[in-house]
């Protein structure tokens, strides 16, 4: 336990320098005018790993009026060359630190070194593709008879306001801030108070490549600096990651200015495995469904559709394949499963645990915190699979958001499909089998934004990715995002 202690003070000395922990507001490194601070922690030791300033109304005044300076007097300037060389040389600069910036993740967040490795490539990929998006991007001539001209073009907002969660921290900003920058707008973001630190340090590192006040970061609680982002009279876009619960009340404030929405909220996701599926290879993919980042994944394949047929083989392998996973220390290569993001997530885990009901209900394997000794100080939760639930309680309705599986059998597709179908959510779903009309049915009846077919967690840049129902509002990832930042201004010409 000390040797893990030590190993994470010491990568933490070497990597937060105490200047940078301020906000982040026309280029220049600034104290809240709060004079408050929040403290981010380390999940796997529980000590605190940075204090950065807790900001609020007032600085998000001066990030917005920081942000339209910046657009009005250089950044909308700007050609779609020249953002393109700025998006190209952000992605370079993440590229030569990686490493730096994948430590930054497993330290703050908690997530193993392998998959915050597999972030910052989704990072670097990320701010490539949309470099590429913003020169192929604009407007359309709508036919008309040779005596009227009309075109459109896709102005940018100029301002918009960005709300990011934990989960994926400096992806979560990459997903958002690429497609802002290379439609042309200037930036205020408000990332997660748990994990601030990797979008500090991209802000450090990326300081000489933006103009200053073109992108501004406004760390601080949710209520307190993202609410005040939101209700904005001029911040006219607003792009919000996290819980369906507070992505309500972000939908009605921005109803008070009319400000245009994106929201990427919370899912309920199945897997559907089919009885004609490779039982190893289903067993694989529904354990990355599940278990990927701890659970802390919006699309989680949290709820297993097994068919009956295979259910003993599978679950039996299943389990076997859950108790293997290596949950400790995130900066182990051997690590699979490191620990939940704080000791809030770890309680509402447990607490879903600890609600359940029905008798017929049996935890398969987990349903504790990790407790080893070397574990004792994180917010361990041990990998759990819960078979025998009833599909109306609320653990079988509700984001858990920790490494908790529920396993559910089906013989008839059509009452499956209905059940699969019954959350109030819709952003992903999976589908296992080797039949490609089954695989392409079961795509078609899943009331979801993101279908993987014998796959699961695929972000390639260019993919969609979004929800149907309470999951959300629009898509990212995809070209199209970029509309998420333009309006639409129609010139007709009269030529007569
Ligand atoms: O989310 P919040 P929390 C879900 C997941 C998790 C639960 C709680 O189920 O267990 O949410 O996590 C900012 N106005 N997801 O409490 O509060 C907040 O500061 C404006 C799913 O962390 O939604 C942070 O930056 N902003 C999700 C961001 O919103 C506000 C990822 C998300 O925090 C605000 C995260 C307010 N009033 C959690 N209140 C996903 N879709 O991936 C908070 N925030």
């Amino acid at each position: 336990k000390q040797e893990i202690r030590q190993r994470h003070s010491r990568i933490a000395e070497e990597l937060f320098p105490a200047e940078q922990l301020k906000l982040y507001i026309d280029g220049k490194w600034q104290e809240s005018l709060s004079e408050q601070t929040l403290s981010t922690c380390n999940p796997t030791t529980g000590d605190v790993l940075a204090l950065v300033q807790a900001g609020t109304a007032v600085d998000i005044d001066r990030a917005v009026e920081a942000a339209w300076d910046a657009y009005d007097e250089d950044w909308s300037t700007y050609s779609a060359a020249d953002r393109q060389a700025v998006l190209t040389e952000i992605a370079d600069r993440v590229e030569a630190r990686s490493e730096d910036f994948a430590r930054i993740e497993t330290l703050d967040n908690g997530k193993p070194i392998t998959e915050a490795r597999n972030d910052i490539d989704l990072v670097i990929d990320h701010f490539r593709y949309f470099a590429g998006v913003a020169r192929v991007s604009g407007g359309k001539t709508v036919p008309s008879n040779r005596s009227s001209h009309i075109e459109t073009l896709q102005e940018p907002y100029g301002v918009v306001g960005q709300i990011i969660p934990w989960n994926f921290p400096l992806l979560m900003a990459a997903w958002k801030l690429a497609p802002a920058l290379a439609a042309g707008n200037a930036v205020v973001l408000k990332p997660a108070e748990e994990t601030p630190l990797s979008i500090l340090e991209l802000m450090r590192e990326i300081d000489d490549v933006l103009p200053d006040g073109v992108v501004n970061v406004v760390t601080g609680y949710g209520p307190e600096a993202g609410g005040p982002l939101v209700s904005h009279s001029d911040v006219p876009k607003i792009a919000f990651t996290g819980s369906t619960e507070v992505g309500y009340g972000v939908m009605k404030n921005a109803a008070t200015t009319i400000t245009d929405v994106t929201l990427e909220l919370g899912g309920k996701s199945p897997v559907i495995v089919h009885s004609d599926a490779d039982v190893e290879k289903a067993v694989d993919i529904s354990i990355q469904a599940m278990f990927f980042n701890g659970g802390e994944c919006c699309c989680a394949g949290t709820r297993l559709f097994v068919h009956e047929d295979i259910e003993d083989e599978f679950i039996d392998e299943f389990v076997t394949a859950v108790e293997q996973l290596e949950i400790g220390d995130p900066l182990d290569e051997e690590t699979d499963v490191g620990p939940q993001v704080s000791p809030a997530e770890v309680d509402k885990t447990r607490q879903y645990i600890k609600s359940l009901s029905t008798t017929d209900v049996r935890i398969l394997t987990g349903g504790e915190r990790a407790v080893g000794e070397r574990l004792s100080d994180g917010c361990f939760v041990t990998p759990t699979v819960i078979s025998g639930i009833d599909h109306d309680e609320r653990i079988a309705q509700e984001e858990i958001f920790g490494p908790v599986e529920l396993v559910f059998t089906w013989d008839a597709y059509d009452e499956m499909i209905t059940k699969a179908n019954d959350v109030d959510y819709g952003l992903a779903a999976g589908v296992i089998t080797s039949d490609l009309q089954k695989a392409y049915d079961t795509a078609r009846d899943i009331e979801a934004g993101d279908i993987w077919v014998n796959t699961y967690n695929q972000f390639p840049a260019g993919q969609p990715f979004g929800g149907y129902k309470q999951s959300g509002i629009g898509r990212e990832i995809g070209a199209e995002t970029i509309e998420n930042y333009t309006q639409t201004k129609t010139i007709n010409f009269n030529l007569e």
